[in-house]
């Protein structure tokens, strides 16, 4: 580890030397497109500083990294009053509740299900996959397998991006403006898409509690240093099957000692945000998004399984490493969108058929 990683991960370290750090490591993302590692660190443990200006500076000026997109029914792009100029996406209808639920609850649901086509071509898709195992499992925890619905052997199977991404419905979904409208008010900042996941949790026999790498435990994450999710349901979730579960309010402040970076207990949860815990249910085609600096976590599964897709979109790439998926046959959406906004959608590598053989 480099000098400067070893004072940063030191435990005695504050704000007075991690917020030059994490600005520096900004800096030079600017300028390279990739985050020294220290400086990742340090942003996250600046978050954790009972002083939280320094973190929130450093996240405001996120917001000048790319200018505004241009989106049919946004107030803040040129279009917006055009004659003719009308939303489309699957939250075109809600767009303004949607940044409103965001930005009160830290969460939101749509009121309408994904269409089912683009569900079952999901599912096909992850069916199809060899995932990474992840979490307690029988077998070998990091090893690869299909998702066996009747004998799981873990409490989540991770798809490989790159299998996602080439779904043609994960490509719509990620492309979809109406979403990018959303992330880019509640943002308060262009969109950049910086992550495409799709997983299994199950329940395993002998699998144990809830598994913390398995996200079952209350956490909040800080890859980067705004953004939001968006999560669609591809099987029925209830209170069996895993729902998630979100802390309204807790993306707004939280107390400092759940400012810490890492897992939390239930009784520190509920201590601190009496009844504000909401579970997350619904049929199979529900999508909501989620501002996960807020605390939340999986439940995890008693019986049967669940099947997610998440699409996230942030302010900057400055953060952890990002993956640079290559798409092979983009969708007419996702190349439009791609050519329109290449900022928003810069860390894919699109390909052609003929060039990938
Ligand atoms: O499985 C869940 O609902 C939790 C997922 C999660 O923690 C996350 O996506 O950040």
């Amino acid at each position: 580890m480099s000098r400067l990683g070893q004072i940063v991960y030191h435990p005695l370290v504050g704000r007075r030397i991690l917020a030059p750090v994490a600005r520096w490591g900004y800096r030079r993302h600017l300028r390279t497109g990739t985050t020294p590692p220290p400086a990742y660190r340090a942003m996250r443990k600046l978050y954790g500083c009972r002083a939280t200006e320094p973190f929130a500076a450093l996240a405001a000026a996120t917001a000048d990294e790319v200018p505004l997109l241009d989106l049919p029914g946004d107030g803040a792009g040129s279009d917006a009053d055009a004659p003719g100029t009308s939303r489309a996406g699957i939250a075109a209808a809600e767009v303004d509740a949607v940044v409103a639920a965001l930005s009160a609850d830290g969460y939101a649901v749509l009121g309408h299900l994904l269409d089912s086509t683009w569900c079952d071509e999901l599912e096909a898709t992850a069916r199809a996959a060899t995932c990474t195992l992840v979490g307690p499992a029988r077998g070998s925890t990091g090893g690869r397998a299909r998702f066996q619905p009747d004998a799981p052997e873990a409490v989540r199977y991770d798809l490989d991006e790159a299998d996602v991404v080439a779904s043609p419905a994960a490509q719509r979904l990620i492309a979809d403006p109406s979403l990018l409208e959303v992330a880019q008010r509640h943002l308060g900042a262009a969109p950049v898409q910086d992550l495409v996941t799709m997983w299994w949790s199950a329940a395993v026999e002998g699998g144990g509690g809830s598994a913390s790498a398995a996200a079952q435990q209350f956490h909040f994450d800080l890859d980067r240093l705004r953004f939001v999710k968006v999560f669609v349901y591809l099987t029925d979730v209830d209170e069996q099957t895993g729902p998630h579960v979100y802390v309204r309010g807790s993306h707004r402040s939280k107390p400092d000692a759940l400012r810490r970076d890492g897992r939390h207990d239930d009784a520190e949860i509920a201590a601190a945000f009496p009844g504000e815990e909401r579970h997350i249910s619904g049929p199979r085609g529900t999508v909501f998004l989620a501002d996960t600096i807020g605390l939340h976590k999986g439940l995890p599964v008693q019986g049967g399984h669940r099947l997610v897709f998440q699409t996230e979109y942030a302010s900057s790439l400055f953060g952890a490493p990002f993956t640079e998926p290559e798409v092979i046959t983009p969708t007419p959406e996702l190349a439009a969108a791609a050519e329109k906004y290449p900022q928003v959608f810069r860390r894919f590598r699109f390909g052609h058929p003929a060039e990938a053989r």
